[in-house]
C-alpha cells in the first residue's frame, strides 16, 4: 500500500452498491459495482484481489459507457460500506 492514496473522481456522492459479490464464498464481498449519482447505472467498480476485505483496485466509468475511465490502486477514497 502506498501512503499517498489516489482518489478517484465519481459522478456523485450518493453511493449505492448495486452489486456485491462474494466470489470465493468466505462471507466477505470482493467485487462491488456501485451507482454514485442515483441514475441506477453502475459507475464505480471495486475489486478485493487478495481477499482481505479491503479494496485493491478501483475503477470509475464517468460517462457510463461501460469502459472504465480511471483505474487506481486501493479504494480510491471510496471504501465500501461494511
Ligand atoms: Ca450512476
Ligand atoms: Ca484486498
Ligand atoms: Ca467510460
Amino acid at each position: 500500500m502506498s501512503e499517498a492514496q489516489e482518489t478517484v473522481e465519481t459522478r456523485g456522492d450518493e453511493r449505492v452498491d448495486l452489486i456485491k459479490v462474494d466470489t470465493n464464498n468466505d462471507g466477505k464481498p470482493d467485487v462491488w459495482a456501485a451507482d454514485t449519482d442515483g441514475d441506477g447505472k453502475a459507475d464505480l467498480f471495486q475489486f478485493d484481489t487478495d481477499q482481505d476485505g479491503k479494496v485493491n483496485v478501483t475503477m470509475t466509468d464517468l460517462d457510463e459507457d461501460g469502459t472504465p475511465d480511471q483505474v487506481v490502486d486501493g479504494d480510491g477514497g471510496h471504501p465500501p460500506a461494511a
